[in-house]
């Protein structure tokens, strides 16, 4: 059966006595007023026509339905209401049947639903992702999935917002029939025929018997609650959704659909619920950068990685991961055998904790090779190079890369902070260079930073974004400067966070009011974990141009000069006794606290969490505002999606300047002027900030696209 054409939203046509319902909404079929009028008036007409015998709901295009629409939430309420057409679909007297292909999410799936029978293509992606979005089901997915496939499948799918697929929706009961091809359509219609044939009735969902075994599904819901505790912490909605279900087992099933209202009504208003969707649409926002419209990019079919250390080995992981073959260069024998070493390793692991087979990891293996010359280049499409931070390496081996790439070979340099433009300009092809800041473990980071020198082509910025899809990660346009977007705001609140520990507050302290604000780790405990070493190099390389008046705290040095780096050496400024990956705290790092705080002739005073924690985001926002004035970053959400995929910002916040519009602009400068008071030099509130705050207007309001 052909694919339905019609333009109107939701398009109904008689095929014999079976009415097809076909949702026309592009791109992902999202249940926006115009659907949900369109849904309720076909099923008004289904039940008024007598020749009509069966319904049949259906998406066009790639999707069933992707769900709610997103875009409408904090929005006026626009009638009917999703729970209301759902309702009219399960009330209706004749048999309607979900004929399902791609995504059917959140109220997609709900729909599915609240049909009287569901048929799957085996293409499906089925999932109840709205905790993902700080929200629960909110259209009876709470009621009737648990209904239909008992309390902990039903919990599974909500708390962890998984899609599955055919197979496993068909085992669960979720589904009563797979498609037998690829027309969804014509599927549908044969089975909605075959049921008028046998005279099948109605069937309700909510009138499923999946709760019957209450002690089995109480156990579920307690074992549920327990998990949830321990990890969702500070998380709102997934308790929310414990508690409806819990009503499903007790209540009838019209009291549970308006406990669920109230339940989802309080989602939608949290700030969670603000923060997750706007984290939704941010990293979709930051695939649009403005080289990568109308603009072709070049072909990526052979990478090419100069360095085998951690980050080149790391690297070359994620592009053989992506299926491409990889030559890595490194100076020696010696020195290649470890990067390959380096890469081995990481598959060993997969193989030993068994999620990856040995045959798998061979042939993966089979397409990474490495030399020491240069020359083995000449065919890469792409090089990466990945050594030593020093700008004269850098220019040595981008010497060597304009002497054998080929012509339109992209050069990328994965620096963290060096001057790619003046890398660029010593070659005789600066428009192929760009910056490919990846983050340590790169295999695993999901962050790309990609960072676009003055003389670079579009295309070249193009194939960037191209090779972060490839290889599965989040791509964030980022300008040139020390540091780039992440670590140059990175270096302005660690700094804060320094003062703070100077003034009295211990590192101990700073690191749990972090972590309670729903970091994974404090500042020092990550300080730790990358090896204090790289940070001390580099305060001691910058130490020549510092200012003089900004206010320079020693404990770090006292710190590294023991040889204390962190996890690696035992020690930081955490202990970590016989190798310990969670560090206890260390007396003798206070004492060194304590004799810094009296060779600076501070008087120590105490910190609460929440001062510790408005100067380190008064930090972070205010660096961010200055990224963003700059155009280091383009848009304040790219700041927003680098730091949720970086730097482990606590995802139900949004990003840090999405936090900084929950808490007002305003009261973040009158906090930097509160603070400048002591360290005028240090708290300089970015212009751009200042302005927002003078015209009345928020970070947001420059999110538009570029
Ligand atoms: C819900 O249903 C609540 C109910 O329980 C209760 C209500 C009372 N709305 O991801 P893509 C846009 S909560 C509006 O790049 P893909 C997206 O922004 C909802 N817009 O495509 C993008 O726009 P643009 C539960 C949406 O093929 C474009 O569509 N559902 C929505 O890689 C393409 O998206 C979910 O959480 C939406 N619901 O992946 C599902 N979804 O082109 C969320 C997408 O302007 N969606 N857009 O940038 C997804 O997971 C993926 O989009 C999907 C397709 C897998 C469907």
């Amino acid at each position: 059966m052909s694919q339905n054409l019609s333009t109107e939203v939701v398009a109904r046509e008689l095929h014999g006595n079976v009415f097809l319902v076909t949702i026309n909404n592009p791109p992902v079929n999202a249940l926006g007023v115009d659907v949900r009028r369109g849904i309720a008036a076909a099923i008004d007409a289904a039940e008024a026509d007598v020749a009509v015998h069966a319904v049949i709901i259906m998406g066009s295009g790639r999707n069933f339905i992707a769900g709610a629409d997103i875009r409408e939430f904090g929005k006026p309420p626009m009638p009917p209401a999703l729970p209301d057409v759902c309702q009219q679909i399960e009330a209706c007297r004749k048999p309607v049947v979900a004929a399902i292909h791609g995504a059917a999410l959140g109220g997609g799936l709900e729909i599915a639903l609240a049909a009287h029978y569901r048929l799957a293509a085996t293409d499906v992606k089925f999932g109840l992702p709205e905790v993902l979005l700080g929200l629960m089901p909110g259209a009876g997915g709470t009621q009737r999935t648990p209904r239909l496939i008992g309390a902990k499948a039903a919990l599974d799918l909500m708390l962890s917002g998984r899609h599955i697929g055919a197979g496993e929706a068909h085992k669960l009961g979720l589904v009563d029939r797979l498609g037998a091809g690829t027309d969804i359509g014509a599927d549908g219609l044969a089975y909605a025929e075959e049921l008028l044939a046998m005279q099948a009735p109605v069937r309700r969902s909510c009138d499923a018997a999946g709760l019957s075994d209450r002690t089995a599904n109480q156990a579920a819901i307690e074992a549920a609650r327990e998990q949830t505790a321990k990890t969702s912490r500070g998380l709102f909605s997934p308790l929310k959704i414990i508690e409806a279900v819990e009503v499903a087992l007790d209540q009838p099933f019209d009291e549970g659909m308006r406990t669920e209202r109230k339940l989802f009504l309080q989602c939608l208003e949290s700030p969670q619920r603000a923060g997750l969707i706007h984290a939704f649409f941010a990293e979709r926002e930051v695939l649009k950068a403005p080289e990568t419209r109308n603009t072709q990019p070049r072909a990526i079919t052979h990478v090419g990685i100069v360095g085998g250390g951690t980050m080149g080995a790391g690297i070359a992981v994620a592009v053989l991961d992506a299926g491409l073959p990889v030559t890595m260069i490194d100076r020696d024998a010696a020195a290649l055998a470890r990067g390959r070493a380096h890469v081995e390793k990481v598959y060993s692991a997969m193989v030993a904790k068994g999620r990856m087979t040995a045959a798998a990891m061979a042939t993966t293996m089979a397409r990474f090779a490495g030399s020491t010359t240069y020359d083995a280049l000449a065919a890469a499409d792409m090089v990466i190079e990945a050594v030593f931070e020093d700008m004269a390496v850098k220019k040595v081996v981008f010497a060597e890369l304009d002497r054998v790439c080929k012509p339109g070979a992209v050069l990328a340099t994965n620096t963290s902070y060096l001057d790619i433009d003046a890398i660029a300009a010593s070659i005789s092809r600066p428009a192929d260079v760009v910056g490919l800041h990846f983050f340590s473990p790169a295999n695993i980071m999901k962050l790309l930073e990609i960072v676009v020198p003055a003389k670079v082509s579009a295309d070249v910025v193009a194939t960037a974004f191209e090779l972060a899809k490839k290889l599965r990660k989040v791509p964030v346009r980022a300008g040139v400067c020390d540091g780039f977007i992440g670590n140059r705001i990175l270096a302005a609140y660690r700094q804060a966070a320094d003062h703070m520990m100077e003034d009295g507050a211990s590192p101990y302290h700073i690191d749990r009011a972090v972590r309670n604000f729903g970091y994974p780790m404090g500042p020092f405990q990550v300080s730790d974990l990358a090896g204090g070493d790289i940070g001390w190099a580099t305060r001691k390389r910058k130490a020549a141009t510092r200012n003089p008046e900004a206010r320079y705290v020693q404990i770090a040095d006292r710190i590294c000069e023991r040889g204390w780096f962190g996890q690696k050496t035992g020690r930081g400024y955490y202990l970590y006794p016989g190798g310990a990956r969670t560090g206890v705290p260390d007396p003798e790092v206070e004492a060194i606290i304590d004799a810094e705080r009296v060779r600076a002739g501070i008087t120590p005073r105490s910190f609460t969490d929440d001062e510790i924690m408005r100067r380190y985001m008064a930090a972070m926002i205010n660096e961010g505002a200055n990224v963003v004035q700059q155009r280091i970053a383009l848009r304040p959400l790219d700041v927003d999606v680098t730091f949720l995929y970086g730097y482990g910002f606590p995802r139900h916040r949004g990003g840090p300047m999405k936090y900084a519009d929950t808490v007002g602009l305003a009261n973040v400068l009158a906090d930097i002027r509160e603070f400048a008071k002591q360290d005028p030099l240090f708290w300089q509130a970015s212009p751009l900030l200042v302005d927002l705050v003078e015209q009345g207007k928020d970070f947001a309001s420059l999110n538009q696209s570029e």
